[in-house]
């Protein structure tokens, strides 16, 4: 049962009325923010050479841009990618087209009771209820979306479904619910998971919402260094896909960020935002705090910088110079993306250290480190 509503918008729910709850006060963007300028201090301003955000450290295992193309080629987020990446391949493998491997890889995610931010074992938002987010999009420029669902297994599918059975992109809330049963999908009781519940009821303490850096890294159990990156390992999706016809594919799917407001809606559901596909170019996906992606459409710009003539890697630097450029403080938030061309190359970039991805061919899946721009 959904507890009661808040008496007023910035009050989060307990669910335990015991627990010590302090005054949402403490919240620091409750309240109206100090001024200290317009901020433009604190964005770069990159016509500067002087104040452009620092070289992209290389990562680990050297740039994307080393690779020979290869095609098929499946990118996608964070360690978690590898399964997930391993369900595209078979799916490719079947016959599947990319759109089809787009959305069988990161069903993987979806379907996994660990995860705490994608599917219905994610963290909840502030009242305590999970809420999904998802898109798909293929080479044709088509796309589907839905947002702010509850109860729904597999949101990236229904999220196909809106592409190929409405006229419509992006469904929301309960209307998607409704057309979620309306195509015979199951809705379920939207509870939390034991771990999100702890995790929620720990959370309600303080009820700060602070955005953690790599968040998608960490696992809903302790893990050892030597089983991270396995199928224990997980969180949050992007994929993007080239299959074997040089069709592009690309899906995005998540909880979104843990205790964000009710009613919140990230960059994932959002084409341009959360990826983009165009079929003559390339594909682009973005991982991280949404709301900076939604205010640069990041996987669109790094698909039109590809169009221009950018690499995939350059691409990926281009759109996160522009995260930088135009939200204050970098070192607070964490961005991750990763883009391929049609010819099967590869670009991943991010803000700052720590943004990892799963790259696969037909014969070939790597656990990769992305470069990062500051820090
Ligand atoms: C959001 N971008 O809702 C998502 C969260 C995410 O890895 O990607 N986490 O803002």
């Amino acid at each position: 049962m959904r507890p009661p509503l808040a008496p007023d918008l910035n009050s989060p729910r307990r669910a335990d009325p015991s627990a010590a709850h302090r005054p949402w006060s403490r919240e620091p963007w409750a309240h109206a923010p100090k001024r200290v300028g317009d901020g433009s201090d604190q964005i770069a301003d990159l016509s500067d050479p002087a104040k452009r955000p620092a070289a992209p450290r290389p990562a680990a295992d050297g740039a994307s841009d080393r690779d020979e193309p290869a095609r098929p080629l499946v990118l996608s987020t964070w360690r978690h990618g590898l399964p997930a990446n391993a369900a595209a391949i078979a799916a490719l493998r079947a016959g599947g087209s990319a759109l089809d491997a787009a959305e069988a890889g990161v069903m993987v995610t979806e379907r996994d009771p660990e995860n705490l931010s994608v599917g219905l074992a994610g963290l909840p938002d502030r009242d305590g209820i999970v809420t999904l987010d998802a898109a798909i999009m293929d080479h044709q420029g088509r796309a589907g979306a839905v947002c702010f669902v509850q109860g729904v297994r597999h949101p990236i599918s229904l999220a196909r479904r809106v592409m190929e059975r409405t006229p419509h992109v992006l469904l929301a809330g309960a209307g998607a619910e409704q057309f979620a049963r309306e195509q015979g999908f199951e809705i379920l009781a939207n509870e939390l998971s034991p771990t999100a519940r702890a995790r929620y009821e720990a959370w309600l303490v303080e009820s700060r919402y602070a955005p953690v850096v790599n968040v998608e890294n960490q696992t809903s159990r302790p893990m050892p260094a030597a089983r991270r990156g396995g199928p224990e390992d997980h969180d949050t999706i992007g994929m993007v896909v080239l299959d074997g016809e040089g069709r592009l594919a690309a899906s995005c799917t998540t909880s979104g960020l843990g205790f964000k407001m009710h009613g919140r809606v990230g960059d994932s559901p959002i084409v341009g935002a959360g990826l983009y596909v165009d079929g003559e170019v390339g594909a682009a996906t973005c991982t991280g705090l949404g709301e900076t992606v939604l205010k640069t459409l990041a996987s669109f710009l790094a698909v039109e910088r590809m169009r221009s003539g950018d690499s995939p890697q350059q691409a990926c630097q281009s759109a996160i110079a522009r995260i930088v450029a135009r939200n204050p403080n970098p070192e607070t938030y964490q961005v991750g993306i990763l883009a391929i061309d049609r010819q099967g190359r590869s670009g991943a970039f991010a803000v700052q250290q720590g943004f990892d991805y799963a790259w696969s061919t037909l014969d070939r899946a790597e656990h990769r480190d992305a470069a990062w721009a500051i820090g």
